[in-house]
C-alpha cells in the first residue's frame, strides 16, 4: 500500500497513523450539543484542535446522527464555508464531511484538502465534483440505509464481507470517474446502520478490509457502542474512544477521527513509541 493519502494540498505521511479532529457545525450534533453552532466557536474549536496536535480537520454541517434532520443546500453551505474558510490559514489538511456536489464544489474552491462522504460519494453529481479538482482527497465510507432509519434493524450475510464488497464498488466507481487511487480512503463506517456487535466484527476482523489496498479511515469516537460496553454518556466516553482508536491502529487503520484529539495524540505517541522502539 502507498504510505500517503494525496489530498489537495498535501501529500499526507501515513507511515505514523494520523488524527482526524472533529469539528461539527451543527445545532443538534449528539455529542457537541450545539456548542459550535455560532461559527467564531468553530473557528475556536480548529485552532485548539491545531494546539492540540490535530493532523487532520473534519468539519461538518449535517448532523448524520440516528433520526436527524438534514438541513437545506443555504444552511450547509452558511454553517461550513466560514469556517473551511478559516481553517485552510491553519496549515493543516482540511477536510469537509457532506454529501451535496454543491457543498463538495464550493468546499474544494475554497481550499478544502478532503472530501469526507458517508454517503461514499453516491449522490447524483457528488462523483463528478470530486473528480473535477485534480488532487483533492475523498473518504468514501460504507452506510446501509439512510441517518433516518439506518439504525432500525441493520442486517447482513457477513457484515466485514459486504462492507468490503460495497467499498469495493465504490472504490471502482471513484476511480473510473477520474479519481485516482492515490486520493482515496476507506471507511467502514462504524454505527452508520450497524448493530453494536456488527460494529466489533468489523474492529475485530478490519485486516479484511486492509486488502483493498486503500488507507482505512476509522471513526469510533464517542458512539454508542463505546458507551454501551462501557455504560457511559456520550460526554465520558474518552477512554473508551481512544482505546477503540488504538485497537483500529493497531489493526492497521491509517486515519482514526474523534472528538478528543489532546487524549488521542498522546495515546498514539505511546502506542507508537512501544511499537517502534523508539523515543519521539
Ligand atoms: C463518521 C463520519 C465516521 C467518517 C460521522 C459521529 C457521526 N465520517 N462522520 N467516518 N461519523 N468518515 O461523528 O458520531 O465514522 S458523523
Amino acid at each position: 500500500m502507498n504510505a500517503f493519502w494525496q489530498t489537495s494540498r498535501f501529500r499526507i505521511d501515513l507511515s505514523r497513523p494520523q488524527v482526524m479532529g472533529i469539528v461539527n457545525v451543527t445545532p443538534d450534533s449528539f455529542s457537541d450539543g450545539g456548542r459550535h453552532a455560532e461559527t467564531d466557536a468553530a473557528r475556536r474549536h480548529c485552532d485548539t484542535l491545531v494546539a492540540e496536535g490535530v493532523d487532520i480537520l473534519d468539519i461538518g454541517g449535517e448532523s448524520t446522527r440516528p433520526g436527524s434532520a438534514t438541513p437545506d443546500l443555504a444552511e450547509e453551505l452558511r454553517r461550513v464555508l466560514p469556517v473551511v474558510q478559516h481553517a485552510v490559514t491553519l496549515g493543516v489538511p482540511v477536510s469537509v464531511d457532506t454529501s451535496r456536489p454543491e457543498v463538495i464544489a464550493a468546499v474544494l474552491e475554497a481550499g478544502a484538502d478532503i472530501v469526507n462522504d458517508v454517503r461514499a460519494l453516491q449522490r447524483p453529481g457528488a462523483l463528478q465534483a470530486a473528480a473535477a479538482h485534480r488532487t483533492a482527497g475523498v473518504c468514501l465510507m460504507h452506510m446501509l440505509g439512510e441517518p433516518g432509519t439506518m439504525q432500525a434493524a441493520p442486517a447482513y450475510d457477513d457484515v466485514v464481507v459486504d462492507v468490503r464488497r460495497f467499498l469495493a464498488e465504490r472504490l471502482s466507481a471513484a476511480t473510473a470517474a477520474g479519481i485516482g487511487a492515490e486520493r482515496i480512503a476507506l471507511d467502514p463506517g462504524v454505527g452508520f446502520g450497524k448493530t453494536p456487535l456488527h460494529n466489533l466484527q468489523l474492529a475485530a476482523r478490519q485486516y479484511e478490509l486492509l486488502s483493498l489496498g486503500r488507507p482505512l479511515l476509522v471513526g469510533w469516537s464517542r458512539k454508542s457502542t463505546v458507551g454501551l460496553i462501557t455504560g457511559k454518556p456520550v460526554d465520558e466516553r474518552t477512554a473508551g474512544s481512544v482505546a477503540a482508536a488504538l485497537a483500529a491502529v493497531a489493526r492497521g487503520a491509517a486515519i482514526v477521527r474523534v472528538h478528543d484529539v489532546a487524549a488521542t495524540v498522546d495515546a498514539l505517541k505511546v502506542w507508537r513509541a512501544i511499537a517502534d522502539q523508539r523515543l519521539p
